[in-house]
């Protein structure tokens, strides 16, 4: 099987380092699991899952129902006299987690996990399991672990998931955090319920089913809750060290005690290609139950991190992305496990186990993973835009692709037909936004062009195209504050016929951007445009007698508007070196605010990409029709239409097509001031 997978080295098959090793295998990768044990043979006793754990299982395909974990009913409270202090049940309408909190037995657990790691069936290659491996060092730059008999062992990267004791904690975080008693121990135990149930001195703790049940002293707790297809009751007896540390040796065969360790937490878990996961980044006390599934949800993280052909070179970033996510929630999990098992004075006065509750329960690494390792994708090639709708992230745009990085437009295709003619200062200035704009040209006759271009073979379309036309007013300038000037075209509308320039156009360069339905229907002589709404017509042009001929270039044009006779023009204006455009954002909520309101400059010199001009036709005959509209037949339009119904046109001074490629990416557009 050929696969782009990284070879991964996983020491510890714990609960972190299996559940890792099946969720990472699943992507393609070549996994290899060092355990130090010959057995891989968890502790017999039980361990119960919250409900956002068992749906991340769920996810990876592990069943823990399947291997003989039972929903948790119910929970019970009782002081040490076994008054009953609380008791709350998560059946019917109590039920508020989508996934069930389970109760299970360790074993089952890890032979399940260890099956779906390292077994045959599933996606990718088994992952490969070596016992009596016991690593010693581990190398964070080669990512290389050296096992007790001195062997070495190479990765692309290495996850330290070798528990609270671990040997890789070291090299990632030095040795001066080390696990320390928290002065409790635990002994755990298991009883067949049966036995429970035959004795009617203690049967009606264990009459309802799936519960989970505590009793509280001062300074110690009883813990009781089913496993095993509810057949078997767990026990784990939280109590000081030093009470059963005096009695060592007089304790049963089947009882285990541990010694429960805590530790300061670390100030990173991730050093170049090595990682710790689970307990030997945040070993656990039992207080809450979490250690396993805070594990797990580590795993959850790293197997989102690390999907199918993830690149080599992005290792070490991505490692420190999952300590990123992962750490102040781990650490804050933790900090409410000690309040939880403080002393009942101390603890009553701190813990609120809602908020707990909630905190714990109410998340899904998965998801927050997913979408974590998403903001990094979209963020890390710099320069990206945000735009509406930004739950989703950056989205291509005629501009740029998903990355920011601006799309290539050499081999878009535009035809471009344009209707130059002479027409009134003294109109067209009633169309400037503001002050700042102005005519260079003393006179009242100035040059504007109606434009309509054809696109085609554009990449952000996937190839497809679409056509705009608008008015540019010549011999614009624009006056800074600070007296400097701007000359170019203004802008005052731009129609598309397609939503999507639409948006970006105004929300990225400050386009006046509408939508409106174009047609041009053309032939070898001559080209007729229409600009219209469902149906409701308001421009409309024709280019007739077209040839090739560039000296027949306006001459003799004609036009069917009312004719005015044009004073002298002036001295020509300065080169114009761009286009105007105006950026208008409402307030919400606010009358006569605005967001935002300035003008913006697009030069020509920045244009990044170049216009290639291929053919060039001139029509010896142009006409332009324009038709107000009202409320009724454009409602939304007919404020424009009707003020461009009223443009002066007193004479066509030019008529043309040009066909060629390379399309500007704008992306030099600046705000003026
Ligand atoms: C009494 C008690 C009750 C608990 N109850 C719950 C519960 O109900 N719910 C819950 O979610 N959590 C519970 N926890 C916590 C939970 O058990 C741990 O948080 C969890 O097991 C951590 O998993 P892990 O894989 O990180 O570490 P571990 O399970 O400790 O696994 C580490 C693995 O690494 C191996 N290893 C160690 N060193 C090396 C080395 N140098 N080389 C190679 N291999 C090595 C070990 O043999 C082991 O297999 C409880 C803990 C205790 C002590
Ligand atoms: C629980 O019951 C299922 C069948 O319902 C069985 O496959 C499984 O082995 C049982 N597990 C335990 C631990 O009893
Ligand atoms: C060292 O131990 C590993 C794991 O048990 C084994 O695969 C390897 O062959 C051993 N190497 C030597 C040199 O003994
Ligand atoms: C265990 O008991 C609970 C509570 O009655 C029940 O919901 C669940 O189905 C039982 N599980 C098994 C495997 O018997
Ligand atoms: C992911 O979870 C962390 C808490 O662990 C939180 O701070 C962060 O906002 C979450 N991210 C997302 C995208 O939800
Ligand atoms: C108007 O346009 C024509 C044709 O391009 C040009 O010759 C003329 O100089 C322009 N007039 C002004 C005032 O810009
Ligand atoms: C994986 C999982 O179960 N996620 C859930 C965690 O809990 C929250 C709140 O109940 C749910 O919205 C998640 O789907
Ligand atoms: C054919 C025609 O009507 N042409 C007119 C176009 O407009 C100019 C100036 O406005 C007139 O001089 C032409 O006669």
């Amino acid at each position: 099987m050929s696969t782009g997978g990284l070879n991964i080295v996983i020491v510890g098959a714990g609960i972190a380092g299996l559940t890792a090793a099946v969720g990472l295998r699943k992507s393609g990768h070549k996994v290899t699991l060092l355990e130090r044990s010959s057995l891989v043979q968890e502790v017999g006793a039980a361990i119960h899952l919250a409900p956002n754990c068992s749906g991340i299982l769920k996810r990876l395909g592990v069943s823990y129902e399947s291997v003989g974990a039972n929903p948790t009913n119910g929970m019970a409270e009782y002081d040490f006299q076994g008054v009953k202090r609380l008791e709350i049940e998560f059946v019917g309408a109590a039920k508020m987690w989508e996934n069930p909190w389970l109760l299970g037995h360790r074993v089952s657990l890890h032979n399940e996990l260890k099956r779906l790691a390292t077994g045959p069936d599933g996606e990718g290659m088994p992952a490969e399991l070596r016992l009596d491996a016991r690593v010693v060092d581990v190398d964070t730059e080669t990512a290389t672990v050296t096992l007790e008999n001195g062997s070495e062992i190479r990765g692309d990267f290495v996850i330290g998931a070798d528990g609270v004791s671990s040997a890789t904690r070291r090299a990632v975080a030095g040795d001066t955090t080390k696990p320390f008693s928290s002065g409790k121990s635990a002994f755990r135990f298991l009883v067949p319920k049966d036995k429970v149930l035959a004795n009617p001195d203690v049967r009606h703790l264990v009459e309802k089913e799936g519960y989970m049940v505590i009793w509280y002293g001062s300074d110690r707790r009883l813990i009781m809750y089913p496993c095993s297809n509810n057949t078997t009751m767990n026990f784990v007896g939280i109590h000081p060290s030093h009470l059963s540390a005096a009695s060592k040796g007089e304790d049963p065969s089947t009882l285990m005690v541990w010694t429960l360790l805590d530790m300061e937490e670390l100030s990173h878990w991730v050093k170049n290609k090595v990682a710790l996961l689970g307990d030997a980044a945040h070993p656990f006390l039992p207080y809450q139950g979490q250690g396993g599934g805070i594990a797990i949800e580590d795993a959850a993280c790293i197997s989102v991190l690390f999907p199918p052909n993830t690149p080599k070179n992005e290792i070490s970033e991505r490692l420190a992305l999952f300590e990123k996510i992962r750490m102040q929630r781990a650490h804050k999990v933790q900090y409410f496990t000690r309040l939880a098992g403080a002393d009942i004075d101390v603890r009553n006065d701190k813990l609120n186990i809602n908020e707990f509750t909630n905190y714990n329960f109410g998340h899904d690494e998965w998801h927050n993973s997913t979408h974590e390792l998403r903001k990094w994708l979209w963020c890390r090639n710099g320069n990206t835009y945000m735009r509406q709708p930004t739950s989703f992230g950056p989205m291509i745009s005629p501009r740029q692709d998903h990355y920011g990085r601006p799309i290539p437009s050499k081999n878009a295709r535009f035809r471009t037909y344009s209707i130059k003619f002479k027409s009134s200062v003294t109109y067209l200035r009633t169309l400037f936004p503001s002050p700042s704009y102005s005519f260079t040209n003393p006179g009242t006759l100035v040059n504007a062009t109606f434009v309509c271009t054809e696109l085609s073979n554009l990449d952000w379309l996937a190839g497809g195209g679409y056509t705009l036309f608008g008015l540019w007013i010549h011999g614009v300038k624009y006056t800074r504050r600070d007296k400097w000037e701007l000359f170019g075209s203004f802008l005052p509308v731009l129609f598309e016929n397609l939503a999507d320039p639409v948006i970006t156009g105004r929300e990225e360069v400050a386009m006046p951007k509408l939508f409106c339905d174009i047609d041009v229907v053309r032939d070898e002589k001559s080209v007729k445009m229409t600009a219209g709404w469902r149906g409701a017509q308001f421009f409309s042009w024709e280019m007739d007698d077209l040839s090739e001929k560039p000296e027949d270039r306006s001459a003799g044009v004609t036009n069917t508007t009312e004719v005015v006779v044009p004073a002298a023009m002036g001295p020509p204006p300065p080169p114009e070196n761009g286009v105007l455009v105006h950026r208008y954002v409402p307030a919400v909520g606010q009358k006569g605010t605005a967001d935002a309101n300035y003008a913006v400059f697009i030069s020509k010199e920045g244009a990044t990409t170049e216009r290639v001009v291929e053919k060039t036709l001139t029509a010896r005959e142009a006409r332009v029709t324009t038709q107000a509209g009202d409320w009724r037949t454009l409602p939304t339009l007919h404020h424009v239409a009707t003020a461009l119904a009223e443009v002066p046109i007193y004479e066509i001074v030019e008529a043309k097509i040009e066909e060629g490629r390379g399309i500007e990416d704008l992306s030099q557009a600046v705000r003026i001031e």
